[in-house]
């Protein structure tokens, strides 16, 4: 038996939509930062069927079914099945990436309990796409970058780049979203008028976010990642049928955030594929951010540093 964690990627500047030909390959980069205080654990085994648990319920779907052959192949070991279990010790498909740190996991732990090297990364990446995109990254510790088109994520940045950078989540719900990430972005990708628009200018973002990482320029990167997000969200809005995530209360942390950056505080919010919201701040000023936005929040916010790449335990 084999056991892996995994931290979710969170996207700071998006990966939304695919381009054809593979599976799971981006249109557009993505500039990710794993979030050390939200984990999935796995345990594999090999066993002679397939089956997948999440907390508990099972979880074997033909998508499960797909990404176990898929490790199958990579692992040159056809006849053998798994068994996994994995928990979440966050809010699973609420918007937190949970598919991004479950898919690194069970990645790590299936590759593994087949009795096969993990230590190639870029493989190990490119597997976990196969079952999520962002699970390409969340493979990866610190700050990554995953190219348009890409088979495989890579590091920027390891997790002790920016020691005080801290990452404030607030959940506005613990539902399950009412639209799948996959389905959202395959909406926008085939009806929004402004999804051109939308991948031609995500290289600028992506260019831009990788030089405020560099420079540790929170300001810079609170701007790129705010283009991208709400970019990103006029592609659903745009859709038809529209796909509106948010909530009352994200709209109203939105604007409780702009005060906040009045008053010098430097707070920068992003979004993904549901109501949540993650603000992006320094460890001076996460308790300001934890102050302004906890009565909106569903379940006690989560201030989390950078964690480290998805590991066996
Ligand atoms: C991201 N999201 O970059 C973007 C931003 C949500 C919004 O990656 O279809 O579950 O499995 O490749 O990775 C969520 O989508 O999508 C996601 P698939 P995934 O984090």
């Amino acid at each position: 038996m084999s056991r892996a964690v995994a931290h979710p990627s969170l996207a700071l500047v998006k990966y939304w939509g695919k381009v054809s030909g593979g599976v799971n390959l981006p249109a557009t980069g993505s500039v990710a930062v794993s979030l050390e205080a939200l984990a999935t654990e796995t345990e594999v085994s090999v066993a002679a069927s397939d089956r997948l648990e999440i907390n508990g319920d099972d979880a074997t779907t033909d998508a499960a079914r797909r990404f176990f052959d898929a490790v199958r192949t990579f692992c040159g070991r056809e006849e053998i099945g798994f068994h996994a279990r994995s928990s979440n010790s966050f809010p699973t498909g609420a918007g937190l990436a949970s598919s991004a740190s479950g898919y690194a996991a069970l990645a790590l732990a299936s590759v593994a309990a087949a009795d096969r090297p993990v230590h190639n990364r870029p493989a190990l990446s490119a597997l976990a796409r196969a079952g999520s995109g962002s699970a390409s990254r969340s493979v990866f510790g610190g700050f990554v970058l995953w190219r348009a088109g890409a088979e495989a994520a890579q590091q920027i940045h390891d997790e002790q780049w920016w020691p005080d950078l801290r990452i404030v989540a607030v959940p506005m719900t613990t539902a399950a979203k009412p639209v799948g990430s996959r389905e959202a972005m395959q909406r926008a990708r085939g009806t929004s008028p402004y999804y051109n628009t939308w991948v031609n200018d995500a290289p600028r973002l992506v260019e831009e976010a990788q030089r405020a990482l560099t420079a540790r320029d929170i300001e810079r990167l609170g701007r790129a990642m705010q283009q991208s997000y709400l970019a990103m969200f006029a592609t659903m809005f745009t859709s038809r049928p529209p796909v509106i995530y948010w909530l009352p209360s994200s709209v109203e942390a939105l604007h409780r955030l702009d005060a906040l950056r009045r008053d010098g505080i430097a707070a920068w919010e992003t979004m993904d594929a549901g109501p949540q919201i993650k603000v992006v701040t320094l460890a001076s000023s996460a308790d300001a951010v934890v102050d302004a936005l906890g009565d909106l929040a569903a379940v006690p916010p989560i201030v989390s540093r950078v964690g480290g790449p998805a590991r066996l335990v």
